[in-house]
């Protein structure tokens, strides 16, 4: 008799199957992102190939001319959970605009500014994601 009960919590076991694929559901939706990365890596190849040729330079985006600082550190962002460049471009007006520096080799290169402000050129091709204004550069160079 117990062994049948054992076998009828077993089943309930197997019931949970079905919640566990409910469960991965969200995880296949995560998959279809890989293409993307992968269009966008395409993309990056593409501008950097196109910089091979000195005719199409303008493949290389936006250039902005502002200071790299930390989102964390400086601009002291509630949302910002870790250490993230930002370049502030001030304009004539007085106005200012923020543009997320995404992280890539060339970033890197360029250096975290954690502490105060660095005068830089950034050139790169920049997108809106999650309300902010990012900016994935193909160069950036430490104004003097
Ligand atoms: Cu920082």
């Amino acid at each position: 008799m117990r062994a049948g009960a054992d076998r009828g919590s077993r089943g309930g076991g197997v019931v949970h199957l079905p919640n566990a694929f409910g469960a991965s559901t969200p995880a296949l939706g995560m998959k279809e992102t890989a293409p993307m990365k992968s269009l966008v890596l395409f993309g990056i190849l593409a501008v950097f190939l196109a910089g091979l040729t000195p005719v199409a330079s303008a493949a290389d985006g936006t250039t902005l001319t502002g200071h790299v600082l930390c989102a964390k550190c400086t601009l002291k962002k509630a949302d910002a959970g870790h250490c993230q460049n930002v370049l502030v471009v001030t304009d004539q007006d007085g106005k200012t605009s923020e543009y997320y520096i995404a992280k890539n080799d060339v970033s890197e290169h360029f250096g975290h500014v954690c502490k105060g402000d660095k005068a830089a050129v950034v050139t790169g091709q920049i997108e809106e994601k999650d309300g902010k204004m990012w900016i994935t550069p193909s160069k950036m160079e430490e104004e003097k």
